[in-house]
């Protein structure tokens, strides 16, 4: 599976199982389902019940998995019926599972087999009714949804058609706002049809949560942290509330260099900052934009993506130039068919699933990515992200099936990212890219620059689940889908469209994990969390320097620890994961805010110099 979690096949991308793969349905689902349980279930009756559900879902992960890798490399009719085929089956296996679990609540059978029995409930991301009909619609329309995305395309005037990375590219390069505003708006096109469906398939998904004795699907996907729900939802809030003030001084900086480059007619002092000008198609991350607003002494003049160009890496040579960070922690090398299998740039003759994942084929060894490779320093920090995913997936290869996945999703999401926090300028100059490493003078551009990718990051990965979370238990009606989105992407970030939406629109869908169904509070989660790691491995591997200096490249003792938090998969509930490598049961962003010290100050003396007035 993808990457993620306790679903089967893919891996990667995260995505995988969990959504919509799954299922089954109906006749030839497992065996084990079928026994007959007598009316006072035993432990022994539950056992025997975890250890069949675990093989079947494990023999259907993995057809799961080649099914839904085929179809999003060949996007056709034909491969969305058979991904959507196997999906439905595995669906209605896990939705039996996690059905037949709850017979057994309560009796005692010890720490190990309680878990695996709350997973089999939890862990589905899109389950279906039990009605085999409304199962095989579910699972169709999921498929499609992805499919839509995959092929999305935009056509200018001139009859030039693209596809999302090259639309992408524009929003990273073009500094001319018509232009910028044409693409935004044209990628948008593609997810106005998915309105429909999407509204379905929530009702569908929503129906087969209250099948398995949730209130909504909100309560399932919020179940799923070793904690209770309201007590999740209010750890986001004392999360966000610690990393707020941060961002608040970042958007007012930024706001006001965006104003002077651009005049107040395109952004205004005060109000929302207009989503197209942030150098991404959704506005998440902003380090595209560095240059616009870079700092004119601390600048560190040096640019990745340059630094790629000049030194000729191609595609492959970035994916092997990452292998090697995981090398020098201790890691094994990526098998041989990782490199035969794996996808790394967008072929010219089919649709695919652009979007970057990584995957598990076979939950053990058959570890692959699928990427449209951009020569680029984000996608840089892309591909270490998968491979993140890829080394989690092999260093839980021996749990027992259902614990193969991450301690919580967050931290399948943080792994790579807590990697790519060690691509410094001490790193860059170990690999012989850089010459020389710039004085601590210029730490500001490079805060400055992480700050625009990371915090800039963070209410963007809790608006998302806020959006859908209300979407699925009815407060968010399907009559304000889009209305509601905007109120909490300005909400949270203090973005707007630039220009008017409505109904006749469904923005979210122009974003991956909408039509995908995949879970966004993770990278919230895991934003929080690679600071965490990066922190606690840097003093692991006797780094003394500035935290935002450190780079654990080289550090077994670091590649020991963290291999040895990854290896318990999901055993353990996340706070003993989170401990072994920090020391603490608690997500804190204090890291993230020690971590960007400097950069407050600096920002604080900015808005004040220039007479910023915050907030929107
Ligand atoms: O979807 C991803 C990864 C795959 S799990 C490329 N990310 C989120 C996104 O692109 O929206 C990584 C950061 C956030
Ligand atoms: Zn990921």
């Amino acid at each position: 599976m993808k990457f993620y979690n306790q679903r089967p096949a893919k891996l990667s991308l995260v995505i995988a199982l969990a959504l919509g793969l799954s299922a089954c349905g109906n006749e030839q689902t497992a065996q084990a389902d079928t026994k007959k349980v007598d009316a006072k279930p035993t432990v022994a009756d539950g056992k025997a019940f975890i250890n069949d559900a675990e093989q079947q879902l494990a023999d259907l992960s993995v057809e799961a998995s080649r099914a839904e890798w085929i179809y999003s490399n060949f996007i056709t009719e034909d491969t969305a019926a058979l991904a959507a085929a196997v999906g439905e089956k595995y669906t209605a296996n896990s939705v039996k599972f996690a059905t037949e679990s709850a017979k057994y609540a309560g009796l005692p059978f010890g720490a190990v087999d309680e878990r695996k029995l709350n997973a089999l409930r939890t862990s589905l991301v899109l389950p279906a009714p039990l009605d085999p009909k409304k199962n095989a619609e579910l699972a169709q329309i999921s498929a499609e949804l992805n499919g839509m995305y995959g092929k999305g395309k935009y056509c200018f005037q001139d009859g030039n058609c693209m596809t999302l990375p090259e639309l992408s590219a524009i929003m990273a390069e073009s500094r001319d706002p018509a232009k910028l505003l044409e693409v935004w708006k044209g990628w948008r096109e593609i997810s106005k049809p998915m309105r429909p469906l999407f509204e379905n398939e929530i009702k569908l998904a929503n129906e087969g949560a209250q099948d398995l004795g949730f209130k909504d699907l909100s309560e399932l996907w919020r179940s799923q942290y070793d904690m209770e729900p309201q007590a999740f939802s209010d750890e986001l809030d004392r999360l966000w509330g610690q990393v707020k003030p941060l961002y608040d001084l970042l958007h007012c900086y930024v706001r006001g260099e965006l104003n002077e480059k651009y005049g107040d007619n395109v952004v205004d002092k005060t109000g929302p900052i207009p989503a197209h000008l942030l150098g991404n198609m959704w506005a998440q991350s902003w380090g595209n934009i560095y240059n616009e607003v870079s700092p004119k002494n601390g600048d560190p003049g040096y640019d990745v993506t340059k630094l790629l160009a000049d030194n000729a890496y191609d595609e492959k040579k970035m994916v092997k130039q990452a292998e090697g960070f995981f090398t020098s922690l201790g890691f094994e090398p990526l098998p041989e068919t990782f490199w035969t299998r794996s996808l790394f740039t967008q072929p010219q003759d089919r649709d695919v699933v652009c979007h970057a994942s990584a995957w598990d084929l076979d939950n053990l060894d058959d570890i692959r990515i699928k990427m449209c490779i951009q020569k680029t320093a984000e996608e840089f920090t892309v591909i270490h992200h998968e491979l993140g995913h890829n080394f989690y997936q092999r260093a839980y290869k021996n749990q027992p099936h259902i614990f193969k996945g991450s301690a919580n999703d967050g931290f399948h999401e943080a792994i790579g990212d807590t990697i790519a926090l060690s691509i410094t300028p001490k790193y860059l100059k170990q690999i012989g890219l850089l010459n020389e490493v710039p004085d601590e003078s210029k730490d500001i551009g490079l805060l400055l620059r992480q700050a625009l990718d990371k915090v800039a990051f963070m209410p963007f990965g809790l608006m998302i689940d806020q959006w859908r979370w209300k979407v699925f238990n009815g407060e968010i009606k399907p009559s304000e889908y889009n209305k509601a989105w905007w109120e909490l992407r300005q909400k949270y970030q203090g973005v707007q469209a630039p220009v008017a939406r409505s109904e006749a629109d469904f923005d979210p869908g122009a974003k991956y994990h909408v039509p995908g169904n995949v879970p966004y509070t993770r990278y919230f989660l895991a934003h929080i969390l690679q600071f965490q790691f990066h922190k606690a491995l840097c003093e692991i591997a006797g780094d003394e320097g500035a935290v935002h200096r450190c780079s654990i490249y080289g550090s077994k003792e670091a590649g020991e620890k963290l291999n040895t938090m990854l290896e318990m998969g999901s055993s353990k509930p996340w706070p003993e994961a989170l401990e072994v490598v920090t020391g603490t049961k608690d997500m804190d962003a204090k890291a993230v805010l020690d971590y960007f010290a400097p950069l407050k100050v600096w920002l604080d003396e900015q808005n004040k110099a220039q007479n910023n007035q915050c907030g929107w």
